[in-house]
């Protein structure tokens, strides 16, 4: 039994980090569309430093929840068999206990050089334009990929979902392609296909079955079910 899990912004709901769609979207009055984009760090990069330095230093305030840690069990359980695959840039799912997890929209505590172009881990502010730990160069950009940019590990991706035999959506809008469309490509390959969000999505009915409800009540229970099945092949 091979899964692939692809989770958003509505599975770290309940540990406190708002999702896009709180504040209509918005973040100081900015369409977040228009903030994460290369164009906006052309323009204005102390806007955009601003707008990441905040969300990275939200970070210490929050903790991983009972969704995360159920996908963590899943693991260590699953192993191999198990790809999360997550669109958010916060790290709770590792500080769950998640291993296989791959960002395919960046994370927060990365930064990446435009000078050597290597990346780093990265705690603090990047807006003040500190040296490059690799070159010292002061061209540091937040690790994360901006709307108009190719997502990361999109072969490997679309591999995991090739090979699923279960393809589940975490706290998604399917509104953000690629991700979006991952549920039809599972689908398309023989993958059993579950949502569960808060509400209803763009794509709820693509998917084979819907649970809508908080993911901290509804992962847990998924993955018990699951890991009887599993237990009982
Ligand atoms: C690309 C990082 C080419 C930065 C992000 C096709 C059609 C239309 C448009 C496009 C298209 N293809 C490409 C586009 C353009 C664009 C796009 O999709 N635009 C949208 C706005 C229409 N896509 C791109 O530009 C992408 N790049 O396409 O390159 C390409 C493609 C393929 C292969 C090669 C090349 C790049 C997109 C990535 C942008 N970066 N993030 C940052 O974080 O600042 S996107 C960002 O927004 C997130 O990462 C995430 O992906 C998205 C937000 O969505 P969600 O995570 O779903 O969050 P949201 O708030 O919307 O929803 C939360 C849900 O949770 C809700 O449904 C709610 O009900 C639920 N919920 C709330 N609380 C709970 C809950 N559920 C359970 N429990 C709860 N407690």
């Amino acid at each position: 039994m091979k899964v692939v899990v692809l989770t958003g912004a509505g599975i770290s709901a309940e540990s406190g980090v708002p999702t896009f769609r709180d504040a209509n979207g918005l973040w100081e009055g900015h369409r977040v569309e228009d903030v994460a984009t290369p164009e906006a760090f052309e323009a204005s990069p102390h806007l955009v430093h601003r707008f990441y330095d905040a969300r990275r230093a939200a970070l210490a305030a929050v903790e991983p929840n009972p969704a995360h840690r159920a996908l963590a069990r899943l693991e260590s359980e699953l192993g191999e068999r198990l790809l999360v695959v997550t669109q958010n840039v916060d790290d709770l799912h590792e500080r769950a206990g998640s291993h296989r997890v791959l960002h395919m929209h960046g994370q927060l505590r990365s930064a990446w050089c435009l000078a050597c172009d290597e990346r780093s881990p990265w705690q603090e502010d990047l807006s003040h334009g500190p040296a490059c730990p690799t070159c010292g160069a002061s061209a540091l950009r937040p690790d994360v990929v901006w709307f108009g940019e190719i997502p990361y590990g999109m072969d490997l991706i679309e591999n995991a979902l090739g090979d699923a035999d279960v393809f589940v959506a975490i706290g998604t809008s399917s509104l953000v392609y690629p991700a979006a469309g991952f549920v039809r490509l599972a689908r398309m390959w023989g993958a059993r296909t579950v949502e569960i969000n808060l509400e209803p999505s763009a794509a709820t009915s693509v998917f084979d079955e819907a649970r809508h409800g908080p993911a901290g009540e509804l992962v847990p229970a998924w993955a018990d079910e699951l890991l009887g099945a599993v237990r009982a092949t």
